[in-house]
């Protein structure tokens, strides 16, 4: 774009040399500006949910002049800095988030209140950013709020989905799947940049040119090119200046029209035709944990990287006349094999269109990606079939092959190995379908580090799926176990305990050191404390319940036990074992008397979360709870001895009224499965007891807080490989027969629909143990009701298990990240001059 002819800087620095302010009436005077000249609403009549949006333009406002400076100041210093390449991002709202993160949260309320709003009304008012499956995408979003809090010079770099995770219907027990268009009223924290845009190739071919020294060049004439443009997401620190960016990718069509289909004549059905472009990215993919060979995918994966390689490269060029330095500016995390297709896109962009030789690059290439390995299961491993790489990526796939040529060579002259073990380390895999790509070897091979995200997992990594690279690398394997960000999972979703945490320890500063809780330990005994820690649980627990009073119009028991599960529904989880001990209590109240029933620990169960739409089990698990829900909730016999319910649409903003309001939370995976949890961390933040298997982090949680202070059950991950093999002639435990009989006899109805449930537990199809473990797993539930009976006992867990979650900070997990991976270092703005 033309440059002004004359800048006039002096009048340009003094028009804006001051940060704006935020004090109450200036809070207010910028909502009604935001009213009436970004809403062009009046002043006079503007409703709730114009009210937050005009609030949050008037933040955004305030993130953007320090987002700003913290660009600026970056740039002027030119460190190293960290891309965390992700296909999704969990956000979940950002105006609590925001208010909280700037110190503004005050004034804001004020302000609101001030002109007749309530605070917690407008906060309503926003939708979830749902650009994220589950864990995976909520952990990027932690780590967001923990880079920028740490003053990292950090980016996030994903796709800006039309469609986020669709919103989950339950009807008549069914989980139906409805479109979520979450910018329907439009999203008011980006900033869209459309002179920030690349053009993004595929398909097509590719054509060999020699050059005059003699060298190949490559040129890849693509069949198709849209355009990506970019949105900008301010992501506050907190208590610090540093405002990072999340660059989200829209497809666009591209600007330069092929003139050629214009001048046939087909004018209207031409533009139509370049309107495809957009759909590259219209639907974040709904599978957790199952890898499908869509081609679209596939076209999202290398739209992310392609735009964002582009970008990280030319901002890099701007400072920089070669690329020597560019490994010490440099460093790219890849958020599971998902951006993989990143690793032959730099060394396309350094070969072909920087001619760099393959040397050079390759050198370059491997000191700057890293990968995280998310699960061991399997069917979640990414491979992509050659023929689809070939016709999509053509140049892509040359140098795959050539990256597993140099590979192959290695592992023979280097490694000694030959034969079938050559085969089985192979990027490229022979299958009767054809060739495959297998993507964690393709980042494996190119990264100076992987990890796994807890101790457990990044041992089984080393073990099973990638052995065979763990031996010839071993110095690559690192570990990084999750954490979760105390701002959004405690301070700001839990503020009475908030305020007693800070009130006890006599400072805020757990908020960004949250080791400190610790401090909390002391306290545990003190009965006057645990009186207060009680009550703050008792008002967590109301919000929960006035929650499921809005969804149902129940009112819940107070005095039982708010017991929780909330997770994508899958079999390695075991939803259907928390419900088939539920069918077995409900079972058990059914045959008391009354003056046995007056012995019963009451308890709530609520079960939360979305199955993938092609996911056959896990939608007749949801179908079963509901079933159970049904029968349970309408039988006097039982009263409110015992109540389940499954929350529909589980989501970041609902979890943030559940985590605070649950007594107990279940995390009871097959040990070996669940590569770490997050919600377990949150949980025991505040205050909620774990019921669990010793995988993921729940072992680590365990060293912290003690296991005394959980209830730990089931078999350890060592032994699960030999009990899978005897599954056929394992003994049932009758407990476990009786429960699936009810299912199976049609005690909650639909008995055939449930059959294939039931098959898929019974003896050598018990892929996950089930009946294995349910003995200790009753055995545990059983201690849970012993120690809900002294209340004191309880609450000194509960105070321990907060006490003790101070590692799971993900700030913590940051700072290991930069210092033993990244290389990158804190970098406090200050405002530039
Ligand atoms: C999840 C893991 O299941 C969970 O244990 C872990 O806490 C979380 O990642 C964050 O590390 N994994 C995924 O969400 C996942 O594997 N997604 C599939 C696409 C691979």
């Amino acid at each position: 774009a033309p440059q002004p002819d004359h800048l006039n800087r002096e009048l340009l620095y003094g028009l804006l040399d001051s940060y704006l302010k935020n004090d109450v009436v200036s809070i207010q005077e910028s909502i009604v500006h935001h009213v009436e000249f970004t809403l062009a609403r009046s002043r006079y009549k503007f409703d709730t949910r114009e009210a937050y949006f005009a609030a949050a333009h008037s933040l955004r406002d305030r993130l953007i002049e320090r987002w700003n400076d913290t660009q600026a100041w970056i740039k002027h210093k030119d460190p190293k800095r960290v891309y965390y390449l992700s296909m999704e991002f969990l956000m979940g709202r950002t105006f609590l988030n925001a208010l909280h993160n700037l110190g503004v949260m005050q004034p804001y309320q004020h302000a609101l209140s001030g002109l007749g709003y309530d605070m917690e009304k407008v906060q309503q008012a926003e939708r979830d950013a749902a650009l994220g499956n589950g864990g995976l995408g909520r952990l990027a979003s932690c780590f967001l709020d923990s880079m920028a809090t740490l003053n990292l010079p950090a980016w996030g770099y994903g796709i800006r989905y039309e469609y986020g995770m669709f919103r989950q219907v339950v009807s008549e027990g069914f989980q139906k799947e409805q479109p979520d268009y979450w910018l329907t009223f439009g999203y008011p924290w980006e900033i869209q940049r459309p002179h920030v845009a690349y053009p993004v190739k595929f398909y097509g071919h590719v054509s060999v040119h020699e050059s005059q020294d003699g060298r190949q060049n490559f040129v890849w004439n693509a069949g198709e090119e849209v355009t990506a443009v970019a949105y900008d997401n301010p992501i506050p620190g907190f208590k610090t200046p540093s405002t990072i960016n999340l660059r989200l990718w829209a497809a666009k069509p591209c600007q330069e029209f092929d003139l050629e289909a214009f001048n046939t004549g087909d004018y209207v059905s031409s533009i139509i035709d370049k309107q495809k472009a957009e759909t590259i990215t219209s639907v974040l993919y709904p599978d957790d944990k199952t890898f499908e060979g869509k081609e679209l995918r596939l076209k999202q994966q290398h739209f992310m990287v392609s735009a964002t390689l582009q970008d990280i490269v030319r901002r890099y060029k701007e400072q920089h006349e070669t690329f020597d330095a560019f490994p010490e500016k440099v460093a790219m995390q890849l958020n599971d094999t998902h951006p993989t297709l990143g690793i032959p896109e730099l060394m396309r962009i350094l070969m072909d269109e920087n001619h760099l030789g393959w040397t050079r690059s390759w050198e370059i290439t491997t000191k700057v990606f890293s990968f995280t390995n998310h699960t061991v299961l399997p069917e979640a491993l990414e491979q992509w079939p050659v023929s689809l790489v070939e016709k999509l990526l053509p140049r892509h796939m040359q140098i795959i092959y050539d990256i597993n040529w140099r590979f192959v060579q290695e592992l023979e002259q280097n490694h000694g190995i030959s034969g079938d073990k050559l085969g089985s380390m192979s990027i490229i895999l022979d299958t009767e379908y054809g060739k495959m790509v297998r993507m964690a070897y393709l980042a494996l091979v190119a990264s100076h580090t992987v990890n796994g995200v807890a101790a457990i997992h990044s041992k089984l990594i080393k073990e099973t799926i990638f052995k065979e690279f763990h031996d010839i690398w071993p110095e690559k394997f690192q570990n990084k176990t999750n954490g979760v960000t105390q701002r959004r999972w405690l301070a700001q979703c839990n503020p009475p305990l908030n305020r007693l945490i800070t009130e006890t320890l006599g400072t805020e500063a757990w908020i960004t050191h949250l080791d400190l809780l610790k401090g909390l330990a002391a306290h545990a005994e003190d009965e006057t404390f645990q009186q207060k820690w009680a009550e703050v649980k008792v008002e967590a627990k109301a919000k929960l319940a006035s929650l499921l009073k809005d969804l149902t119009g129940d009112d819940l028991n107070m005095d039982a036990i708010f017991d929780v599960q909330v997770k994508r529904i899958h079999e390695y989880k075991r939803q259907f074992m928390n419900i088939l001990s539920v069918a077995l209590r409900y079972d058990r109240i059914k045959s008391m008397t009354e003056k046995e029933k007056e012995e019963v620990v009451p308890r709530v169960v609520i079960i939360g979360g979305k199955a993938a739409p092609g996911y056959d089990m896990a939608k007749r698990i949801i179908k079963l709870i509901s079933a159970v829900s049904e029968t349970v909730n309408n039988d006097p016999d039982v009263g409110d001895l015992l109540k389940v319910y499954f929350v529909p649409d589980y989501n970041v903003s609902l979890a943030e009224v559940i985590v605070p309001g649950s007594d107990l939370n279940q995390q009871i995976s097959t040990a070996g499965t669940e590569a770490s949890g997050t919600s377990n961390m949150k949980f025991a933040m505040n205050g909620s007891l774990i019921i669990g298997t010793m995988d993921g982090a729940n072992v680590e949680i365990a060293e912290e807080i003690g296991e005394e202070n959980m209830f730990i059950f089931g078999v350890g991950a060592q032994e699960v490989p030999a009990l899978r093999s005897q599954r056929e002639y394992l003994q049932v435990d009758p407990q476990f027969q009786h429960a699936v009989n009810l299912i199976q006899n049609g005690h909650f109805g639909w008995a055939d629909y449930f059959s294939p449930l039931i098959e898929s537990i019974t003896g050598s199809r018990d892929w996950y143990l089930l009946a294995n473990d349910f003995e200790s797993y009753l055995d545990a539930q059983e201690r849970v009701d012993q120690e809900w009976r002294d209340k004191a006992s309880w609450t000194r867990k509960s105070i321990l298990s907060t006490a003790g979650s101070g590692k799971f900070s993900s700030d913590r997990t940051i700072h290991e990240y930069a210092e033993d991976i990244w290389g990158v270092e804190p970098l406090p703005p200050t405002i530039p001059e």
